[in-house]
């Protein structure tokens, strides 16, 4: 539980299943999944599947294992994969890219930006020369969690997808928060997806499931996938127990409107605040991302002021500081937040 009094920004992970998700997960119907005999489980996936319009889905227990299956299924050792230079795959993964399959990333600096496509023709390569390596895959993330989860509208993605399949590359979508784009664009999540050879998105962030996520693509992509998720150790036994709150969080995506309307009026509130800066343009989704330079602080003294005072906040470095909004904070927290910075500053 959240401890009373404490407001948690930190991230909209820190949610909290709903106590209908501990009643379906108490009454769920559970088999062996990795004979594939779990109902709930097969279930879960059959529905991810048809929300995106892919042929197969694979329940995994983390959003990084659905990335790093996603590599470890496309590329052979020794690939590139161009991600973006602020993507979670290449910041926060651990370098598992370079440790369970062997590949290389790439980073392409504002991938997802104005002119992004073009941009990769300069880091494609063809593995024609003996120096280097082959080009297989290019990821991409939507929400963009670095650049305060933002998103990559239809046709960006279509028009990074045609470049890309001009090079022969495979494309993978990090979607972890792809209901958050969906929802602020006012498209079916599909429309994001279309095209797309594989997709991950998480059930345990704003869709407040305790565990897991999923990952997406043809029947074969999957097939193949579930071996490599055995390798892993990731094969679960009667996960029809977290599936069921996976069910239940699917229904939860209508809700996140509700977070990015809170995030909005956060980014108000704080950019009236003396030596902070927000973006708003930047403000599509859950999440507030501003700059505390000009209040004399970097990212862990601010943070530490912050948490003195019963807000806690996360940073992605320098004087960057990261608010994300949830279902476990409501408008009253907002403003609570927003004083509590005021008070600190003006
Ligand atoms: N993001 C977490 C941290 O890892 C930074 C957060 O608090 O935002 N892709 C994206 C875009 C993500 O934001 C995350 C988690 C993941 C993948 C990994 O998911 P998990 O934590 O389930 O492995």
């Amino acid at each position: 539980m959240i401890p009373l009094n404490v407001i948690d920004l930190r991230s909209d992970t820190l949610t909290v299943p709903t106590p209908e998700m501990r009643r379906a997960m108490a009454q769920a119907e559970v088999g062996d999944d990795v004979y594939g005999e779990d109902p709930t489980l097969n279930r879960l996936e059959a529905e991810a599947a048809a929300l995106l319009k892919k042929e197969a889905a694979l329940f995994v227990p983390s959003g990084t294992m659905g990335n790093q299956l996603a590599i470890m299924t496309h590329c052979r050792r020794g690939d590139e994969v161009l991600v973006d230079a602020e993507s979670h795959i290449l910041h926060y993964e651990v370098a598992a890219a370079a440790v369970l399959t062997g590949a290389q990333l790439r980073p392409i600096p504002g991938l997802h930006g104005p002119g992004g496509a073009e941009k990769m023709v300069e880091f494609v390569r063809n593995g024609g020369d003996d120096h280097q390596p082959p080009t297989t895959l290019l990821c991409l993330e939507n929400t963009h969690n670095r650049q305060g989860g933002t998103v990559i509208d239809a046709e960006t993605t279509r028009s990074l997808l045609k470049k890309a399949r001009s090079f022969g590359l495979k494309v993978h979508l990090d979607g972890a928060r792809i209901f958050n784009a969906a929802v602020s664009l006012g498209r079916d999540p599909a429309d994001l997806a279309e095209g797309l050879d594989s997709v991950m998105f998480c059930l345990s962030k704003g869709l407040s499931a305790p565990v897991g996520s999923l990952l997406l693509g043809s029947g074969d992509f999957i097939r193949r996938a579930r071996k490599n998720r055995k390798l892993l150790g990731g094969g679960m036994r009667q996960a029809g127990v977290l599936a069921a709150a996976g069910l239940e969080a699917l229904n939860m995506r209508h809700r996140l409107a509700e977070d990015h309307a809170h995030a909005r009026l956060l980014a108000r509130g704080l950019s009236r605040v003396p030596g902070i800066a927000v973006d708003m343009e930047t403000v599509q989704t859950n999440m507030v991302l501003m700059d505390v330079q000009g209040t004399g602080h970097d990212a862990p003294s601010f943070l530490s002021l912050l948490a003195d005072r019963g807000l806690k906040a996360g940073s992605p470095g320098g004087s960057k500081v990261r608010l994300v909004t949830h279902k476990d904070v409501g408008e009253k927290d907002v403003h609570k937040a927003v004083e509590i910075i005021r008070g600190i500053f003006s």
